[in-house]
């Protein structure tokens, strides 16, 4: 079964941003359970933008699980990446996604590492980013292991990094890895811009994705765009994949009907 999930963002910096509601958590909340989510995914400005106890309580209250906490609110509130240059930056960033990590893993839900694992260029080669990007990934894969939760790692578009932007090309990073707790994001929206077939990529990532944002080819709610959800679905569950299907997607037309357009399609493809 692939459980179902919807994002709320509560950060101001990424307004205009992929995330379907905005700013009120337990509005959110609301919304997400009358719609019969599993689940919601939060992009945080930091671990104590949200009191631990009154997640707990809505989460209970609604019925909801925590899908995932992204981390990019450290790139674009903080300016901190995991392959910056500077060393003390570079310490920054792994602290603000362990405290991300500590916030979603009493709940069972993994950090997300997107926007803040950088790009290489300039005085840093491509394979120097990546061995910083290796470095990071490992001690925080090992750190979330401690809530029994794993890291997520998401390939980005050419326009978002130069470093990882396939499934493939994640398998492999996957595999340089010391740990084993470090499992990829396969988001729709991305690898539309990058696979050459994403019913195959997602083939070529059994074993290693652990989170899906599911979402349109133009970042509007799957449905809104042209995708075909057929054969996606079919290789999800022909991999066996059993984590969340997340709209991270535009709060098109609004956010109410974007929630409601993303379960549409969830009802469609991807529930059993
Ligand atoms: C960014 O484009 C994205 O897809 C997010 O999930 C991570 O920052
Ligand atoms: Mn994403």
């Amino acid at each position: 079964m692939i459980p179902s999930a919807v994002t709320v963002s509560l950060v101001n910096e990424a307004r205009g941003g992929p995330f379907v509601f905005w700013d009120d958590l337990a509005a959110a909340c609301q919304k997400a359970k009358d719609l019969g989510f599993d689940a919601i995914e939060i992009f945080a400005p930091s671990a104590t933008a949200v009191d631990p106890s009154e997640l707990s309580q809505l989460l209970v209250q609604y019925g909801l699980k925590l899908a995932a906490v992204g981390t990019g609110a450290g790139m674009v509130k903080h300016g901190l990446s995991l392959t910056s240059t500077d060393a003390d930056q570079r310490e920054q960033a792994k602290a603000f996604i362990r405290s991300i990590i500590d916030f979603g893993g009493p709940h069972g839900a993994p950090a997300i590492i997107g926007s803040m694992q950088g790009k290489w260029g300039g005085e840093l080669s491509r394979d120097a980013a990546l061995d910083l990007l290796r470095e990071a990934l490992n001690e925080l894969g090992q750190y979330a292991t401690k809530h029994n939760v794993p890291l997520i790692y998401e390939p980005l578009n050419r326009y978002e990094t130069n470093l990882i932007t396939t499934v493939a090309d994640g398998v492999e990073l996957m595999k340089s890895l010391a740990t084993d707790n470090v499992k990829l994001l396969a988001d729709l929206f991305h690898m539309n811009i990058e696979e050459s077939n994403l019913a195959d990529a997602i083939r070529a990532g059994r074993g290693y994705i652990g989170h899906v944002h599911f979402v349109d080819s133009n970042r509007r709610p799957a449905g809104l765009g042209h995708m075909d959800y057929g054969p996606i679905a079919a290789a999800l569950k022909e991999i066996g994949y059993d984590k969340y299907a997340s709209a991270e997607a535009f709060p098109y037309p609004d956010p109410d009907a974007a929630a409601a357009q993303t379960i549409a399609a969830y009802n469609e493809y991807l529930k059993d």
